[in-house]
């Protein structure tokens, strides 16, 4: 069985520290004297990592990971992150949110999940003056460049609630493992998202009868340094596109949008595989066919058409673009493991999604699904908003419990208790979440 392997820069420092070096801060190191020569800007790319500029930097030994970075407990934070996030890669940056985190009916900025593909533009780099916005692509009718400014100006700004979970959320279950990094719960989260509806923007460019797509591209770099090579450039079909939530936002939660998640403009798709959602958003391309950037092909946010066996290799042919995703819950309160005395009720909550739909119940069972119980369940602030639920449980009698949450969407179908059909990537884990529970 492959091993399941936290990456970034561990593995990139074990393979080759000085090319490491070089490569992830342009450091000219030598190996013979384990002597760094630290140029202003890898002091910068270091200092940014770092949360402040490392004052010593000169007599920092080459080939080595400083020791904020080099520990599973991180000492500080992602920039702008709350420090319990859980980070599964920092090369690129991927972290994800404990689900007692999540608790807040709309996720605050600071723990929202972070998956980036690339390497962020830098911060210092990121001028609003300069920032621009282009619309092309052979099914734009006249090709377009905005400014931040003239898009707040020209455009009616809209708030909307929108769930955003990365189609590899819940990989860590699938067995045979897939690669790539092991999202338990918590890589979901729901914000309100303000900025102009991209059907306005679009439509002001004008749309050709031909289109049938968008496709992104960002600010971010590819992890190789090339250029020319394009992290992830991905995008919806003119549906999904052309509806009144899908927003080309640059804030969330009322301020500027954090760094690691897009500053100063992304795409927002509720409901649909977060890679959809462009951060850094620099271009737009209306496409006269399904959009093919960078991991919209081969087997990238692609599932099986038909069911396989689990450990099946799938040709591409047989894989489809995931589109709206599974339905699904998270138990927010309690944490995992709360104890509580006997007699006594347990309130629990949390929240529930359901992809383009919405999400009509969530019940709960404390029996491993044997008997299932129902919770009260809010309606959507608005469509692609992910709802609340909440209940209060009587247990039995003393002893270990463990509390399942299972919710159905609008259309009937339901939450599977385990895994559902496996696939190559590891993509849509919607099972039941669960938390233990004792009462004394
Ligand atoms: N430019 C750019 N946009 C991107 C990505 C990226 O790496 N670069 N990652 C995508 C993926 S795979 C996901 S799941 C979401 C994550 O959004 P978040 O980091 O704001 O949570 O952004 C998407 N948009
Ligand atoms: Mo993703």
């Amino acid at each position: 069985m492959a091993k399941k392997q936290k990456r970034g820069l561990h593995e990139w420092y074990a393979n080759d520290p000085i090319e490491a070096d070089q490569q992830l801060w342009g450091r000219e190191s030598h190996a013979s004297t384990r002597r760094g020569f630290l140029k202003t800007s890898a002091k910068i790319a270091m200092g940014l990592v770092l949360g402040a500029p490392m004052v010593y930097a000169e007599h920092f030994p080459a080939g080595m990971i400083p020791a904020a970075l080099a520990h599973d407990d991180r000492p500080f934070a992602l920039p702008g992150k709350h420090p319990d996030l859980i980070v599964l890669n920092d090369r690129p940056i991927n972290a994800e949110t404990p689900p007692h985190l999540l608790d807040d009916a709309l996720t605050p900025a600071d723990v929202f999940f972070v998956r980036n593909n690339g390497i962020p533009p830098e911060l210092t780099q990121i001028d609003l003056q300069q920032w621009t916005l282009s619309i092309g692509g052979e099914s734009v009718r006249q090709p377009k460049t905005y400014s931040l400014a003239e898009l707040k100006s020209k455009f009616t700004t809209h708030t909307y609630q929108l769930t955003l979970e990365c189609g590899g959320n819940g990989r860590k279950e699938f067995n045979p493992p897939a690669k790539g990094n092991q999202w338990s719960v918590g890589a979901v989260g729901c914000a309100a998202w303000t900025g102009v509806r991209l059907r306005d923007v679009l439509q002001d460019a004008g749309i050709k009868a031909d289109a049938q797509y968008i496709g992104y591209y960002g600010r971010d770099t590819h992890l190789s340094g090339d250029p020319n090579k394009v992290p992830i450039s991905r995008g919806v079909p003119m549906t999904k596109a052309l509806e009144d939530e899908s927003l080309i936002a640059w804030a969330m939660n009322g301020k500027d949008l954090p760094w690691l998640n897009g500053y100063p403009l992304r795409l927002v798709f509720g409901g649909w595989p977060a890679s959809c959602s462009g951060k850094w958003l620099t271009r737009i391309d209306v496409r006269n066919r399904v959009h093919d950037g960078q991991k919209m092909g081969g087997q990238s946010y692609r599932v099986p058409c038909k069911p396989v066996a689990p450990g099946a290799k799938v040709p591409d042919e047989e894989m489809c673009i995931i589109e709206s995703m599974p339905v699904k819950s998270l138990i927010t309160y309690p944490r995992s493991g709360a104890t509580i005395r006997s007699g006594q009720q347990l309130p629990i909550r949390g929240h529930a999604w359901g992809g383009d739909l919405a999400v009509q119940a969530v019940e709960y069972s404390i029996d491993f699904g044997a008997s299932w119980q129902p919770c009260e369940l809010s309606a959507p602030a608005n469509r692609l908003a992910w709802q609340h639920f909440k209940a209060r449980i009587a247990f039995p009698q003393p002893g270990y419990y463990e509390v399942w949450a299972r919710a159905t969407d609008s259309e009937g179908r339901m939450q599977p208790m385990l895994l559902p059909g496996w696939n190559p990537k590891g993509y849509l884990n919607n099972a039941c979440h669960r938390i233990a529970v004792k009462v004394g």
